[in-house]
């Protein structure tokens, strides 16, 4: 299960929706600023307990005042050529946030477009491997989780309607 659509991420009602993070995970701009700053400092509070996080892996927290339930914080790569693992990072941002998911139980998760902003990952290269990196956990994982999408930009959402055949 699927879905694309074009919206702000912070408005969705969903178990959890993840946030493009950096390694200190205390904040930044982009949908990072955007969670924090409608989730309220107390997001920020809690992040100040979690010790950062790797390029590729991901946390949990409360979502405080936002509608969904937690955020799954995940550190995607910065592009610099594409000779330093930056694929298989990207990779690892979707599956360990959904391998989180799966742990406590979430149904329903969305995810923005981790790296195409400030990080400068190609956004086509990005879209496929965020969707094949999908597509194999919901096959080997045998979860019924539903994976939301959410693109902001026209261009990703362009990109993600040519990958999901729409
Ligand atoms: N809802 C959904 N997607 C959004 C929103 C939103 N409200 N705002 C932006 N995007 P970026 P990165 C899209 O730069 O490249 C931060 O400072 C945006 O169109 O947010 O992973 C962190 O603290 C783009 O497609 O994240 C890190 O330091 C996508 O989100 C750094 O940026 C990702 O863009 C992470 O860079």
């Amino acid at each position: 299960m699927i879905e694309l659509i074009q919206t702000d991420i912070t408005k969705l009602e969903l178990d959890a929706i993840v946030n493009a993070a950096n390694r200190s995970l205390l904040g930044g701009g982009g949908v990072d600023g955007a969670i924090h700053s409608a989730a309220g400092s107390e997001l920020l509070d809690e992040c100040k307990t979690l010790n950062g996080c790797d390029t590729g892996e991901a946390k949990i927290t409360k979502a405080y005042k936002l509608a969904a339930k937690h955020v799954i914080h995940t550190v995607g790569p910065v592009w610099s050529g594409g000779n330093n693992n930056e694929r298989d990072l990207l990779a690892n941002c979707y599956i360990n946030s959904l391998t989180l998911a799966k742990q406590y139980g979430l149904e329903t998760i969305a995810f923005p477009n981790i790296s195409t902003g400030v990080y400068h990952f190609p956004k086509q290269l990005a879209a496929e491997t965020a969707i094949t990196a999908v597509k194999e956990f919901q096959a080997e994982g045998g979860t019924h989780i539903k994976v939301l999408f959410v693109c902001f930009d026209d261009e990703n959402y362009r990109i993600y309607e040519k990958f999901l055949g729409k």
